[in-house]
């Protein structure tokens, strides 16, 4: 099952994400967690998929001379963009019990991916 935190700004996703995977391992359950903020510093969990790894908003922003929304929204772009190798992480292949996934607080950037990675 995956389990999409949504929420504004500074709502609680990334603490919940931390705090509902623990408590799902406790119970025994096999959880993956990922983590789709671009603009996050610093994450209280361990994921296992990390969309840092292919860009962060800094980098957009230095590249392409955006500021923090702009670089939300070319972030936005570029996970449409990295799908393939996104999708094909293990950690989407189904072979947990529950995947978390942590959003940036830019709503309209998370569901622009999300509706990209639920529909395939
Ligand atoms: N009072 C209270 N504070 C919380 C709760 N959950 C998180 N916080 C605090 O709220 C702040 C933001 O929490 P995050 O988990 O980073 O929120 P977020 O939605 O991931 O934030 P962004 O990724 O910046 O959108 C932190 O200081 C947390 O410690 C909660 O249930 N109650
Ligand atoms: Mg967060």
């Amino acid at each position: 099952m995956f389990v999409v935190m949504l929420g504004t700004a500074g709502s609680g996703k990334t603490s919940l994400t931390k705090y509902y995977s623990e408590w799902l391992k406790k119970q025994g359950y096999n959880v993956g967690i990922v983590n789709l903020d671009p603009g996050a510093k610093v994450i209280p969990y361990k994921p296992d998929f990390d969309v840092r790894k292919l860009f962060t908003v800094e980098e957009l922003m230095a590249k392409y001379g955006l500021g923090p929304n702009g670089a939300f929204m070319k972030a936005s772009d570029m996970i449409l963009e990295y799908s393939d190798k996104t999708l094909s992480h293990e950690v989407f292949k189904r072979r947990y019990d529950f995947v978390i996934i942590d959003t940036p607080g830019q709503m309209e950037v998370a569901a622009t991916t999300l509706s990209l990675n639920l529909r395939s």
